[in-house]
């Protein structure tokens, strides 16, 4: 990752906003998006694509009038509109955020300014600067443990995974297996980007809360769930031994309670009773148990050497395009 960036950094030190395409997709934002759109082409970018998921507020309307680019998604759900917009977008360099005010266009700069260091992806960290309002405690807490879960499982520290404000190649972009319809789109690209060895750089940014009247289509149980499942699914190729792991110790320690009752009846209490049914649950489970384990080892040891010989062939294609 860092090698990258060293490399190309004596080469540029900004990204010029001709080459940016300025992404929002919205959703009702009718109140909001003309002033969003004005302040980035207030900071220089020409270039803004409104990706609308059929607004019925005159969004669309107000977005074309203050001149930017608008198109409705084929689908719904900001995920799909997101994949879907990107496709549409023919520059190098994408800064994607929210329709509804709640990042500043004066921070598109320091956004960008990492991918002309080398780094392929930027994710504006909320957390760094959030004023009064921005987000609900709940929401915070939620944030905290989803940061926290992602960073264990996945082995970074992106601080802020479920940020809106992006920057990133649209080159890295394609290299990423997104599926996601709604709000799991953050949490994929997160985790493709540790998957992928997309060089991923961390940039603060303030927060602020969206304007009275205007609503979030954030449903905290509902997106959190989704947001969680995919952590887990999406273990299997970044982290087997947690995968696996996890379950199988599940399964072993259960197997070894069942084992302890069944161990009880049998030899302290009298008289004896034999638990044979029960014997043979506890028997499978620590079975079951410790083979997932073993797998998640076997698995583990196959990503490493696959991680080595990815590396390899990576320091191989460079060195042939340096002769
Ligand atoms: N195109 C499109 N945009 C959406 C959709 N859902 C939400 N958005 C937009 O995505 C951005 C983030 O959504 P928001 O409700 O602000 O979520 P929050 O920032 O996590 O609270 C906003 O600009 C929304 O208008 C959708 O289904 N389609
Ligand atoms: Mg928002």
């Amino acid at each position: 990752m860092e090698h990258a960036a060293a490399a190309t950094a004596a080469e540029a030190t900004s990204v010029s906003p001709d080459d940016v395409c300025v992404l929002l997709p919205t959703y009702n934002e009718a109140e909001t998006i003309g002033e969003v759109i004005a302040g980035y082409r207030r900071e220089g970018f020409e270039n803004v694509l409104v990706i609308d998921g059929g607004s019925e507020d005159g969004t669309r309307k107000i977005a074309s009038e203050h001149g930017a680019r608008v198109l409705i998604q084929s689908g719904s759900g900001k995920g799909q509109a997101i994949r879907e917009a990107v496709d549409a977008i023919e520059v190098d360099y994408v800064l994607m955020a929210d329709g509804d005010g709640t990042y500043r266009p004066e921070d598109a700069v320091q956004m960008l300014d990492p991918l002309a260091e080398g780094y392929e992806h930027v994710i504006g960290d909320r957390f760094a600067d959030m004023q009064e309002g921005a987000m609900t405690g709940l929401n915070r807490i939620g944030n905290r443990i989803i940061n926290r879960t992602f960073a264990f499982i996945h082995g970074q520290d992106y601080q802020d995974i479920l940020s809106g404000y992006r920057a990133f190649t649209r080159e890295s972009f394609d290299r990423l297996t997104l599926t996601a319809d709604g709000f799991g789109i953050e949490t994929q690209m997160a985790i493709e980007c540790v998957k992928h060895e997309v060089s991923t750089a961390v940039v603060p940014i303030t927060y602020r809360p969206r304007p009275d009247g205007s609503n979030t289509n954030l449903h905290p149980l509902r997106d959190g769930g989704i947001i969680f499942l995919e952590l887990y699914r999406r273990a299997k190729t970044n982290n087997p031994l947690f995968y696996f792991g996890s379950v199988g110790t599940v399964s072993t320690f259960v197997g070894f309670a069942v084992a302890s009752y069944v161990g009880y009846e049998w030899f302290i209490r009298v008289p004896r009773v034999s638990h044979e049914v029960l014997a043979i649950v506890a028997a499978a489970a620590v079975l079951f148990g410790v083979q997932l384990l073993m797998f998640g080892v076997l698995a583990d040891m196959i990503l490493s050497f696959h991680r080595e010989q990815i590396d390899r062939l990576e320091k191989l294609e460079g060195d042939g395009r340096s002769d």
